[in-house]
């Protein structure tokens, strides 16, 4: 197959003589395709298939164990100003950069074979999806990309003979020059993964891992679609989407930011607590929200697999996950059993007797290290989860009518506070914050902001960003969601979480829920519009007032550390922060000193 897209062909041509690899093939997305990558995987030594009785269609892959996860230090925005890149991403002056790569792209696919993969974010010909071009050398890679986003012909048929695509370039960096290949060739020591915003183009190299070598996540429909999405006026969220209905069966969706490691695959496919409420899942980690022709936020997930932490996903942390994984996945980096069958930290309360760990050693229990790597994944098709909602490929998006921003916050921050306005919504989004370990009492721990958890993936000026969310909410014919900040990662003085989580959450959500109806009632306060009493269900948990209390205060002294450390951080960007946000601070730091 080739393609009689012109411009697409020039790619490809410039590119190969560039790469110079042995042979070229174009991705038709087929079973018989994605079979024969998964053999190779095989072959190369880096991948086994596991036990049929245990994991039917299943696969190990162990990678190098210097390239493990997304490298953010070597991630960088080129745009032609600096200024633009802004202060919370690495920039290089785009010809400089140019002028790297192509020394390290001149003949980096020697002896391998280049792949052409065509493939679409978003359902096929949804005006919403956007296309991209991946060539990669790394089969691993192509067997990823057929789980996690639209692959192949069909997405050829739509981009016709002069549709637009995201280039998007990948090697892992390690051309074969003599012969014997390694099971996971990476290049650690040259490692750049690289976005040009303004021109549309990604460039990674040296990394086979994740977010760094499957350019549709994180690069395209996160660094670039969140440009695409100023310049054209819509919104490229890390957020899950998730379609909740009330005992009455009436139903609502909901999207939600949280920094990783903060459990959205988990509340995505979440089993309500609450007898009568339903979760089903759209998304996990991506969200697209456009609006329709009534003013409302329409949202698609653009992605067509999860590639979720194995680690902690267990049968009460997430049990529709577990039932999701029982075949055709692909894990990488999870402890095997002798049978033959997966295993992470978490997965049981106890390990196994005798497991082989993600760098393929005996482990046994006690043992220093963990068996799985912390960032080990499991990469499954959105199909297979039992809980995927039947519109979760509605070309038209669903309709959104909450957002929910949240981080890991021992202290401070209430378990729901609901913005009074769209303004003070954005406010709370560019004040996530998220303690980078547990923080111990009394030390409210190293905190990293990480704005609408968009810091790794905003690519342009997050100061910008924020006046983009301010636009959005300004446009006069729109009808906006409400927006909330959650936080269930409240602790007391003993180190003990306040909040139980998991299925639990379902009760924040039933407040959320019946305030878009305008059935809660809320009780404004300084900081934003808390449950008002006795509003929050609690009924059947163990949750003794005082908790409750310390749950839904308003901590003024708190608060009133934060408005300094708020200031500050917003003076990372300058004169670009818009004064909405300004206000928005100011105004809160003189109610708490009217208390
Ligand atoms: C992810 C992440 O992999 O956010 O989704 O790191
Ligand atoms: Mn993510």
């Amino acid at each position: 197959m080739s393609s009689t897209h012109p411009r697409l062909g020039d790619w490809v041509r410039t590119t190969a003589s560039l790469c110079r690899p042995s042979r070229i093939v174009w991705c038709n997305g087929s079973r018989a395709e994605f079979d024969a990558l998964c053999d190779l995987v095989v072959r190369s030594g880096a991948g086994k298939r596991l036990n049929e009785k245990c994991r039917p269609g299943s696969y190990l892959v162990r990678s190098d164990p210097v390239d493990v996860a997304r490298v953010e230090d070597r991630t960088f925005i080129c745009s032609q100003h600096e200024v633009d890149a802004g202060p919370t991403n690495n920039w290089v002056e785009p010809d400089r950069m140019r002028a790297t790569l192509n020394g390290l792209f001149d003949g980096c696919m020697r002896g391998r074979t280049m792949y052409v993969i065509p493939y679409s974010m978003g359902p096929i010909g949804s005006h919403i999806a956007k296309i991209g071009v991946q060539i990669t050398d790394s089969p691993y890679v192509v067997a990823s990309m057929h789980v996690m986003a639209r692959v192949g012909e069909p997405v050829l048929d739509v981009l016709g003979a002069d549709g637009e695509f995201v280039p998007c370039l990948h090697s892992v960096g390690k051309p074969l020059d003599h012969g014997s290949d390694v099971p996971w060739p990476c290049n650690p020591d040259n490692r750049y993964i690289v976005h040009y915003p303004e021109t549309r183009e990604i460039w990674s190299f040296g990394s086979g891992y994740g977010g760094n070598a499957l350019l549709g996540k994180k690069c395209l429909a996160l660094r670039i679609a969140s440009v695409m999405a100023r310049d054209e006026g819509w919104l490229a969220e890390h957020m899950l989407i998730l379609k909740i209905a009330n005992p009455a069966g009436h139903v609502k969706y909901f999207a939600a930011a949280f920094p990783s490691a903060c459990g959205k695959t988990n509340l995505a496919m979440m089993v309500p607590a609450l007898p009568g409420w339903k979760v089903e899942t759209v998304g996990d980690d991506i969200c697209w929200m456009k609006f329709d022709g009534d003013g409302r936020l329409r949202a698609i997930n653009p992605e067509a697999g999860f590639f979720g932490v194995a680690p902690g996903t267990s049968h009460h942390s997430n049990h529709n996950a577990m039932v999701m994984l029982q075949k055709n996945c692909i894990f990488t980096n999870v402890a095997e059993t002798p049978d033959g069958d997966v295993w992470w930290e978490g997965m049981t309360e106890s390990p196994p007797e005798n497991l082989t760990d993600w760098r393929g050693n005996a482990w046994h229990p006690g043992e220093s290290g963990p068996a799985a790597h912390p960032n080990s994944r499991f990469t499954v098709a959105c199909a297979q989860c039992p809980v995927i909602a039947e519109e979760w490929e509605d070309p038209h998006g669903v309709p959104i009518s909450a957002i929910l921003f949240g981080g890991r916050r021992a202290s401070v921050v209430p378990l729901v506070n609901e913005a009074r306005d769209w303004r003070q919504g954005v406010f709370f989004g560019s004040i996530v914050s998220s303690e980078q370990t547990a923080a111990a009492f009394g030390n409210i721990g190293q905190l990293r902001r990480d704005p609408m958890a968009m810091l790794p993936f905003c690519g342009y000026n997050m100061a910008d960003y924020w006046s983009h969310w301010l636009a959005i909410g300004a446009r006069p014919t729109a009808r906006l969601p409400k927006i909330f900040y959650v936080n269930w990662f409240r602790k007391d003085a003993s180190g003990r979480y306040l909040w139980p989580g998991f299925g639990e959450n379902s009760r924040v959500l039933k407040w959320i829920f019946e305030r878009c109806d305008g059935i809660a009632r809320a009780e404004p306060t300084v900081i934003g519009m808390l449950p008002a009493d006795g509003e929050l269900d609690t009924t059947g948990l163990d949750l003794d007032n005082a908790t409750r209390n310390e749950l839904l205060r308003v901590n003024v002294a708190g608060w009133k550390q934060e408005i300094p450390l708020i200031g500050e951080y917003y003076d990372r960007f300058g004169s670009r922060v818009p004064g909405g946000l300004r206000d928005e601070v100011r105004e809160l730091g003189s109610r708490l000193e009217h208390l």
